[in-house]
This record gives C-alpha cells, sequence and structure tokens, in this order.
C-alpha cells in the first residue's frame, strides 16, 4: 500500500510549550538539552532565570517552542512578584504546560500552590507531569516519586520522568509533547534555536559566571547589562564587549570583584569563552562592578535593569 501523504496523521504539528516549576526544578537545563543547545542559563541557586526564554525544537513533522520560565515561589520582592506574574501570564498562551517535579526532593506546599494556579489560570489546557533529575534517586524512589506526582496532577495528566544531564527519556518526552500539538505551520525557520538576542544571551552569559561560587543572598543581587559592543577598528577578528554587573550593595561590591580583582577576573575568562563561543569570534570582555541600591525592590531601578 503506498502511504497517503494527505492523511491526516501526516499533518505537521507546531506550538507552544511551557515549563514551570518551583526554583531550581531543572527547567531550564532540561530546555538546553531538548533544544541541543544552551539557550538559557543554569546554575544550582534558585530563580537563576529571570525572564521567559523560548527554545525550539525541530523535526521534519513537527516544530516545538518550549517557553522556559522563572521558577514560581511566594514572592517576598517586588521583582518575585513580577517573575510570578510574567509566568501567569504565559499560561494562557500555550498548548502544553509541562510542571517540572525533581525526583530527588518530597513534593510540598510550592508544587500544590502552583498547581493550583495553573489548574485555575489555564483549567483546559494539557497538562504534562515532568519528573526531572532521575539519574539523583534509586528505581525504588522513583516509584513512589511517579505515586505522588500523580496524586497531586490527577489521572489525566499524562506523567514523563527525565534526566537532562544523563540524557535519559528525552525522546519520550518530545514525543509525548508533540503529540499533544494542534496542527500548524512552522513559526521559526529551520536551524533558528531560540529568540533571545544575542545582547542578552552575552548578558546572561556573564550572569552565569557570576552566580558561580557565591553565596546567600548575592545570587539575588546580581543583574548584569551590556553598555556597548564594538567591532575592533582594522580588526575583523575581535569585538569589544562592555558589560556592567550590578549588585545592591557596597558590602557585595567587594565579594564580586574579590582579592585585588581576582574573583572578577575569573569571572571575565569565564564568560569570555562562553561569549566567543556564541558569536564565533574572539572577544574582549570589560566588566565594571555597579551598586543599584535595593534594585529588586524599586520600581524605577527594575526597569532601567529590564524587568
Ligand atoms: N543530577 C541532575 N542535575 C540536574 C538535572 N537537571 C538540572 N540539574 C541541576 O539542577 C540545578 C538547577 O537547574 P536549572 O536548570 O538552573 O533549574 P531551573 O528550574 O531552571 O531553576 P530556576 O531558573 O532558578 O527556576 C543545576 O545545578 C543543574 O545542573 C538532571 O537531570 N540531573
Ligand atoms: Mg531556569
Amino acid at each position: 500500500m503506498t502511504p497517503q501523504k494527505d492523511s491526516g496523521n501526516d499533518e505537521f504539528r507546531s506550538g507552544f510549550v511551557c515549563f514551570v516549576g518551583r526554583p531550581n526544578t531543572g527547567k531550564s537545563t532540561l530546555t538546553n538539552a531538548l533544544v541541543g543547545a544552551k539557550v538559557a542559563i543554569t546554575s544550582n541557586r534558585p530563580q537563576t532565570t529571570r525572564h521567559t526564554i523560548r527554545g525550539i525544537v525541530h523535526r521534519d513533522d513537527f516544530q516545538i517552542i518550549l517557553v522556559d520560565t522563572p521558577g514560581l515561589h511566594r514572592p517576598r520582592t517586588l521583582l518575585g512578584q513580577r517573575l510570578n506574574d510574567l509566568v501567569k501570564d504565559t499560561y494562557s498562551t500555550v498548548d502544553v504546560i509541562g510542571l517540572c517535579i525533581p525526583a530527588d526532593e518530597r513534593i510540598g506546599p510550592g508544587d500544590r500552590w502552583i498547581h493550583e494556579q495553573i489548574r485555575a489560570v489555564a483549567p483546559h489546557t494539557t497538562l504534562v507531569a515532568i519528573v526531572t533529575k532521575i539519574d539523583k534517586v534509586s528505581k525504588e524512589r522513583l516509584a513512589a516519586q511517579l505515586i505522588s506526582v500523580s496524586e497531586l496532577v490527577g489521572p489525566e495528566a499524562e506523567i514523563v520522568p527525565v534526566s537532562a544531564t544523563a540524557d535519559d527519556n528525552l525522546d519520550e518526552l518530545i514525543n509525548v509533547l508533540a503529540g499533544a500539538l494542534p496542527p500548524g505551520p512552522a513559526f521559526y525557520p529551520d536551524g533558528e534555536l531560540t529568540d533571545e538576542p544575542e545582547e542578552t544571551l552575552m548578558a546572561e552569559l556573564i550572569r552565569e559566571a557570576a552566580l558561580e561560587g557565591v553565596r546567600d543572598e548575592l545570587p539575588h543581587s546580581l543583574a548584569v547589562v551590556i553598555e556597548e559592543i564594538n567591532q575592533r577598528e582594522d580588526r575583523d577578528d575581535l569585538i569589544d564587549v562592555h558589560a556592567v554587573l550590578y549588585v545592591e550593595r557596597d558590602s557585595q561590591k567587594g565579594i564580586v570583584i574579590g582579592k585585588g580583582g581576582a574573583r572578577l577576573r575569573e569571572v571575565g575568562t569565564a564568560a569570555r569563552t562562553q561569549i566567543e563561543k556564541l558569536l564565533g569570534t574572539k572577544v574582549f570582555l570589560d566588566l565594571r562592578v555597579k551598586v543599584a541600591k535595593n534594585w529588586q525592590r524599586d520600581p524605577k531601578q527594575l526597569g532601567k535593569l529590564g524587568f
């Protein structure tokens, strides 16, 4: 029998899938793994992601636009409030919601709160529960977690266990997500992996490098702004990038800069390597540190920093 090209089953599918969950549950790591490129920065500090990031999964018969979102929690600052509102806006505009719950942490009030919010804002949207980081637990513990997750999300939601870092069951997740998409055209041209502007990616790579190794409240206080990008005169292989790392207090400035500037140099080297990979040319990275007093709680400063 010859295959029927125009039967409904062959129709191209496309749509939007957003990943939501508590901070640090592996949403951005999963986004990168499914896209096959680093489109979102990741760290073991909660609240790494601060804006929605689109990553695109291209296949012959479908296109998934993944929307990675900031981790959700009860907000304590104006920044936290804005991030939560942003995620809630996202719920109502996607075809599928992927609720990320780590395999190695008990389901808590935070997960229940997010599930209630999803059901209140988008009661009819397909919900897929994604159990992340399964490489961290035994088979027995995973089995118990899958039961707890099914109790949380109810019988109609599919549950997919995955490990983004060990590349476990990612194809199955892609199939489940694609299967829930409506027929539709490709929204992005082949090969386009994100809609993040290069400038944003650069700022994020600097923030990722700066997050490495800092503790307590400092990760939340960091923000990065790219001030200028210039092609070096007489050199077509060198780009100058001038960036400012903002902190909230004078005391934090010293921590970020380090003894004799040692830490800032480390951050600069790590970020430059990543930015060179991104741009495919050599980069001179000029990093300065400035204080923007309590910017997380100040509407004016938040605006300036792009929130
Ligand atoms: N072992 C293991 N670690 C993982 C996996 N996925 C993510 N992680 C780690 O978990 C931490 C958090 O990962 P992120 O992807 O930044 O988490 P997130 O949910 O995007 O966090 P926010 O943006 O803060 O909400 C990082 O240290 C990751 O390396 C996984 O599959 N296995
Ligand atoms: Mg993230």
